[in-house]
């Protein structure tokens, strides 16, 4: 069953974006408050899981800013990257046959803590044989104006696939004083909490800090229409091996609606994400390698 009207499938189809409603229920978003809670508690824990916790500092301060891959550290959030209506929807824009192909919870706490993130497009991460994949925010809590929202340019998923490299690596980040004149269009995507949010993944996107005295915790499960093979590593980042060669039952697993597809090549740009970042055991320290911090420069957008 798809749940998207016409309006919603032609914002998206032009803009590349979309934002969707009272999707969790209210105890859906409470478990899943929760459980982040305490992910989010283990930030002090010398024994804390770097594999699966980001973990940075704030005024001598750990704290989380990402929880690597949740559908496989609890069940609660393979149950949301299994969500009956979140894939609907998503079925409504890629087809009944999907793949999940990774999943994070990006955790912008209040008071300075959350960590911006770079323009980019997901594509120079993830590069695939056709572009039929989109990311799914989900929100655990109101997406602001004040929190750190996503930022989208509108349309640009229909523009050009940008190189991600900088300084003869890839860097995960677009060289912001060249894409100046697109900057000027960039929206702010804000909802309440329970929301999803949709963004193809070669829409250009960042997010800001977060400015305000409230959390801005926001899942991100990103799917793949069952035919889009991805063409460096296979699965959730840093899973590098879970497909051809790897664990293929585990691949399959990902295998969240429908059933697997011949592959399907598309004419679509690529710039593969190589050579790697120095360090790219997360999105905040591949960005480190780039030139320029958009969100320290005047008069950026937040
Ligand atoms: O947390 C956000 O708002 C941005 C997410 C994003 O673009 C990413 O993690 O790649």
């Amino acid at each position: 069953m798809h749940t998207l009207d016409a309006t919603q499938l032609d914002q998206y189809a032009a803009k590349g974006y979309l934002v969707v409603e009272n999707v969790l229920s209210a105890s859906e978003l409470a478990e899943l408050r929760e459980v982040t809670d305490g992910f989010a508690a283990q930030a002090g824990d010398a024994n804390a899981d770097r594999r699966v916790l980001d973990i940075g500092e704030h005024e001598g301060r750990p704290y989380v800013r990402r929880v690597k891959s949740p559908h496989r550290h609890h069940p609660v959030y393979d149950a949301t990257v299994r969500h009956p209506r979140i894939l609907d929807i998503v079925a409504g824009l890629l087809g009944d046959d999907l793949r999940l192909y990774g999943s994070k919870i990006n955790l912008k706490l209040p008071s300075g803590t959350g960590d911006a993130i770079q323009w980019h497009q997901d594509w120079g991460f993830y590069p695939h044989t056709n572009d039929s994949l989109v990311a799914v925010g989900v929100l655990l809590d109101d997406m602001t104006e004040e929190n750190g929202p996503l930022l989208v340019v509108p349309g640009s998923h229909l523009g050009e696939v940008y190189s991600h490299n900088q300084g003869g690596r890839f860097a995960g980040a677009l060289d912001h004083t060249q894409i100046k004149d697109m900057l000027d269009n960039a929206v702010r995507l804000t909802a309440p909490a329970g929301s999803i949010t949709l963004h193809h993944v070669r829409a250009v996107h960042a997010s800001g800090p977060n400015r305000s005295t409230g959390s801005r915790r926001v899942i991100f499960q990103n799917y793949a229409a069952a035919d889009a093979w991805p063409l460096v590593g296979c699965g959730a980042p840093g899973d590098r091996h879970l497909c051809a060669g790897g664990d293929w039952d585990a691949y399959q697993d990902l295998l969240v609606r429908g059933q697997d597809r011949q592959v399907r090549l598309a004419p679509v740009p690529v710039h593969l994400p190589l050579p790697g970042a120095k360090d790219s055991s997360s999105v905040f320290t591949t960005q480190s390698g780039a030139d320029r911090n958009y969100f320290a420069s005047s008069g950026a957008m937040e």
